[in-house]
């Protein structure tokens, strides 16, 4: 297809209740949705990179920059048959993970629909329905974590992944599994930790996690390694892994045992689809990590979450749990069994609400071939 407009819309969304990891506190969360035309296909992606650059180096403001100048250009004057093609052609702009995946996911969604195929199709996905839990940030007192925990468990979330920070771990981590002990549980510390402060963590150890998530810096593979090596729960990766190479290497190094996949993260859906088969092919068990994503990022999450290599249960909860109103018609609700279907329709299989999004906008603009 030839790709005729680009529009990048700047969202805001309000959480309804915030949102607290070891890097901060959250009210509301940016992205940036990304829409591709081409004649009368409409394709959407979501741009994950929130309002500062605390998770990952990126932001919206970052992003909007360099898909502006250098992702969006990329398009033009070109039949784009497959994201593949995409990636090809950026390949020389450096890092900038996240703009180069909102950008894809749109070609994903508007090839879809062009051929008349699902997004999970298209990947490979073998499920559908897949296994989820929630992410719980952190709260004032192990009691209240504890009642928040009970809260979800309610709802129905059969996993549980509380955020954990120096000082507020241990105590934590022990109130919710002995409140409930046998429940599958794991931590997460948003790189919050030096190889020093994570001997506190050796408690941790004897609790039966499911794993721990990136304890130590984003750009220090290498001492996840050394970290591994002293427990015996899995380390997982989060923001230390951008690439695919990024991945053999921490595996080549034993620094984790358990990779969390993030479309954004690692520069899209294709890059995704890599790690997810490289990880396979090392028995490296894989699970879908989330960014508080809009009903378009969800419905991506999803269809990736369907691949087999995708054995743990992601960070995809059901779309009640984040805003009081999103962008897609659709949403997301969470099945007995602690699990959310992946849509069937073609591309992402979501449709925008359009007076939702006018109300998110805060800013927006459109892009045509020079
Ligand atoms: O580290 O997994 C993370 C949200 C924003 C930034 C980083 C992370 C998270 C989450 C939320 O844990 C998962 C979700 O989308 O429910
Ligand atoms: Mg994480």
């Amino acid at each position: 297809m030839l790709i005729e407009r680009v529009s990048l819309f700047h969202l805001r969304m309000e959480l309804k209740t915030p949102f607290e990891t070891s890097f901060e506190r959250s009210t509301h969360r940016d992205c940036i949705l990304v829409e591709v035309v081409s004649g009368d296909v409409v394709g959407y992606g979501e741009c994950v990179a929130d309002h500062n650059p605390a998770y990952s180096y990126e932001n919206y403001g970052t992003a909007w920059h360099i898909m502006e100048n250098y992702l969006i250009p990329a398009l033009w004057g070109t039949q784009i048959t497959h994201p593949a093609q995409f990636q090809e052609r950026v390949g020389w702009v450096r890092g900038h993970q996240m703009a180069k995946a909102g950008i894809e996911m749109a070609l994903w969604d508007a090839i879809g629909k062009g051929e008349g195929r699902s997004l999970r199709e298209m990947l490979g996905g073998t499920r559908n329905k897949v296994d989820v839990g929630v992410s719980i940030g952190i709260q004032s007192s192990p009691q209240e974590l504890v009642d928040v925990a009970a809260g979800y468990l309610e709802m129905g979330y059969r996993r549980v992944k509380i955020k954990i920070k120096p000082g507020i771990d241990v105590a934590e981590t022990e109130a919710v599994r002995s409140a409930y002990p046998d429940l599958p549980l794991q931590v997460d510390a948003n790189s919050a930790y030096t190889l020093a402060s994570a001997q506190a963590l050796k408690p941790l150890d004897d609790l039966n996690l499911l794993l721990i998530e990136q304890p130590l810096a984003e750009d220090d593979i290498w001492d996840h390694h050394y970290l591994q090596a002293e427990f015996k729960t899995p380390i997982c990766l989060d923001e230390s892994i951008h690439s695919p190479r990024h991945a053999r290497q921490a595996i080549e190094m034993d620094a984790a045992r358990v990779i969390n996949i993030k479309p954004g993260r690692v520069g899209g859906l294709s890059q995704a689809l890599l790690i997810h088969d490289l990880c396979q092919e090392h028995h490296i068990p894989v699970w879908c990590g989330g960014m508080l994503e809009t009903g378009v990022g969800r419905a991506s999450n999803l269809a990736v979450a369907a691949l087999p290599n995708f054995t743990l249960p992601g960070d995809i909860s059901a779309s009640e749990r984040y805003y009081h109103e999103d962008i897609t018609n659709e949403l997301f609700t969470l099945n007995p069994d602690s699990t959310i279907t992946v849509p069937d329709q073609p591309g992402l299989g979501v449709a925008i609400d359009q007076a939702a999004l006018k109300r998110v906008t805060q800013n927006s603009k459109a892009y045509f071939p020079k």
